[in-house]
């Protein structure tokens, strides 16, 4: 099926119906942009093999006035963002109007689309800016080839410390420019062993190589950084943001890597966290380690995005004091406004870590001089290794759109992280998220979870896409156009977060998987344990106080989430037990006692699992083989995990709580 021994993803361009397209892409010229740009000269190319593969025609490039076809034009006057683009056909001729090369790349990529989901290119009129300006995939990536929550195969990028750089590579490139991605950070946070020595002479020629081909597609390449390099590459013996000597080491360190990796981005780092040195091991803050590398970046245009992954993680269970929702908050709002100009803090959506139902991290609402950037995780690490279907997008969205109360209006999470915050749009903003693919055939493990990396970065270009729309143009261009198949595979992709939600861990309460594997249920797997993810269940009740009677979480928010969240009266009930400890037969807005509902959902998750299954079998002669038999099998395998938690998760409750299933269904 595919042209190369890797999938196309969603660049597949099977043959499609044209819908009239042809005339609008055979011939193309080009006013204000140099044909032979690397970035130019890849959207062309882009486009002819589309072009190609779809409508089987060629196309041909000219210089000057165009009468029908397709004219790029460069647009001076535009004050957009880079990426920008604009799209408009009158009389048989299509302009696309940019402000620069990944504007137009971006453009073509759009144009492409258009034709691959069989839409008409007649009467389009479209301006499309990105909602957030920096829109980046975190790989982690180690350099022995192994992907710390890879879910997929082996890294393609690194094989026994060394790199591997091939067509595959530029695939991928291809792959993240056409959802308009411009910022990918190669390798795993924990920096350890060989990955140590990215900023050295070893691996220079190779992170520049790289660097080019991914600059080609209108992508910086950026490394994750080990804070503690001073000392593990010969330099000081110390690692102390504010020591002289170290700070003399790093001066020369960059000095020596941004003039061998010129096109480099900057650097992410993880500091003071699960066992990785950092600015506190100095008795310093935050800020002054951030800083102090911003600073000697400054002068190569380069980031330093800083994560506020920061916790406590040696608590005792019986701490009832030490909450680890509280830690990005209780770590990084006093410094707020002392954060330098090229510092972003990179924040995960939520306070704890990529659970299936979190509310949003109460520091995105909190820090208001402070650059931001939010993390999210498609790599499913705890939403089912990608063996279980699980669309993040609509959960994204729900994040994306949470009014924060920061200020009066243009308050929500997307509005931060847009750069909405300050006076003149601030660029140094945006979005990551930890990625899912590895060197399997698909990418992704299972077929229908590239969705969520398509998904991804549609969303963080275009805010104002629907899940359900991003999910239909991923299906269009990589299973089928067929309207049947449309409806069906949006049907078992569009509820599947909530399904994943119902036979796992309820109402927010999260955690009870299988430890450090994060996969498959363990109810009490992680209540002894020292990373303080807890849910506290005893013979009355579940859930951890975190109001003003507990850990006082709930008042990191500004009001009036923190008084809503704070009474269990006004608390969304998908996050109820997030916040408060409940008795088992307190009644829900539903007229069930919450046992009731957690054996319910439980037995309903694995029902809708069934449900999905039998729907996509009736698509076997429908999508491509290869892609039917990959799916096939995986959700065999998410029934048997979908049933043992439901096994596990109502026996627990049953026992823990003594009250039967009033419907009287089988608990072990
Ligand atoms: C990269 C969680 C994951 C770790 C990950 C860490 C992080 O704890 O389980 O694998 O480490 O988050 O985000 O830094």
């Amino acid at each position: 099926m595919s042209k190369t021994p890797w999938t196309q993803l969603w660049l597949d361009y099977k043959k499609v119906n044209s819908k009239g397209n042809e005339g609008y892409v055979s011939n193309v010229s080009l006013e204000g942009f140099e044909a032979e740009h690397p970035i130019i000269k890849n959207a062309l190319a882009e486009l002819a093999l589309g072009v190609k593969e779809m409508l089987g025609q060629e196309i041909s490039v000219k210089t000057g006035p165009l009468e029908q076809g397709l004219v790029i034009k460069k647009e001076t006057t535009s004050p957009d963002l880079e990426g920008a683009y604009r799209l408009a056909e009158k009389s048989g001729k299509l302009t696309l109007l940019a402000g620069e090369e990944s504007g137009v790349l971006y453009g073509v990529f759009h144009v492409l689309r258009i034709i691959a989901t069989e839409k008409s290119l007649q009467g389009a009129d479209e301006k499309k800016s990105p909602s957030q300006p920096l829109r980046m995939m975190n790989h982690w990536d180690n350099m022995d080839g192994s992907i710390e929550r890879g879910y997929s195969g082996r890294s393609f990028y690194f094989r026994n410390n060394e790199f591997f750089i091939d067509e595959r590579t530029r695939d991928f490139a291809r792959f993240m420019a056409s959802i308009g991605i411009n910022g990918i950070v190669i390798n795993n946070v924990n920096v350890k062993d060989a990955a140590t020595y990215l900023i050295t002479e070893r691996y220079f020629d190779k992170v520049a190589e790289l660097s080019g081909l991914f600059a080609e597609y209108g992508i910086k390449l950026y490394l994750s950084l080990n804070f503690a390099s001073p000392l593990e590459l010969g330099g000081p013996k110390s690692a102390d943001p504010l020591n002289e000597e170290v700070i003399a080491w790093w001066k020369e360190k960059m000095a020596e890597v941004f003039t061998r990796v010129p096109k480099l981005g900057g650097f992410l780092v993880k500091a003071d966290s699960e066992g990785r040195p950092g600015p506190f091991t100095y008795g310093r803050t935050q800020a002054d380690g951030a800083n102090m590398l911003a600073d000697i970046v400054k002068p190569y245009g380069a980031l330093i995005i800083w994560r506020c992954f920061v916790y406590n993680c040696t608590q005792d269970w019986r701490d009832y004091k030490t909450d680890r929702a509280r830690a990005q908050y209780d770590n990084f709002i006093q410094m707020d406004g002392d954060y330098h100009d090229n510092v972003i803090l990179q924040i995960k959506n939520g306070p704890m870590d990529f659970q299936v139902r979190e509310p949003v991290a109460p520091l995105l609402g909190g820090l208001k001089k402070t650059n931001q950037m939010m993390e999210v995780q498609i790599a499913q690490e705890y939403t089912g290794h990608q063996i279980d279907v699980c669309y993040l997008i609509p959960m994204f969205k729900e994040i994306l759109e949470f009014k924060t109360y920061i200020r009066k209006e243009n308050d929500t999470v997307a509005d931060i992280i847009g750069g909405g915050l300050t006076e003149h749009r601030n660029l140094n903003t945006g979005i990551a998220a930890v990625i899912n693919t590895g060197n399997d055939i698909y990418w992704t493990g299972n077929v229908l979870a590239a969705a969520n990396l398509y998904g991804f970065g549609r969303l963080a270009f275009e805010n104002s896409l629907s899940a359900k729309e991003i999910a239909e143009e991923w299906i269009r261009q990589t299973l089928s156009n067929e309207d049947e198949v449309v409806e069906k595979v949006l049907s078992i992709l569009l509820p599947s977060r909530e399904v994943y939600e119902r036979y796992t861990s309820p109402l927010g309460i999260g955690w009870m998987v299988t430890p450090h594997v994060h996969y498959g249920c363990s109810v009490d797997g992680y209540e002894y344990s020292r990373w303080g993810t807890y849910h506290r269940a005893d013979h009355l009740g579940i859930g951890v106080d975190r109001t003003d009677k507990g850990t006082g979480y709930a008042f990191q928010y500004n009001e009036p989430n923190a008084s809503m969240y704070n009474d269990i009266d006004t608390c969304p009930e998908e996050l109820l037990l997030f916040f408060h400890h409940v008795p088992y037969t307190r009644v829900l807005s539903t007229g069930k006692t919450l046992i009731q509902h957690i054996y319910d959902t439980h037995f309903q998750g694995v029902e809708e699992v069934e449900a999905m299954i039998s729907c996509w079998q009736t698509l076997e002669e429908k999508v491509p083989a290869e892609y039917f038999a990959n799916v096939t099998e995986r959700f065999g395998r998410q029934l048997t995990n979908a049933k043992d938690w439901r096994d596990q998760v109502n026996s627990y409750f049953y026992r823990k709580s003594g009250i039967p299933d009033e419907k009287g269904r089988i608990i072990y």
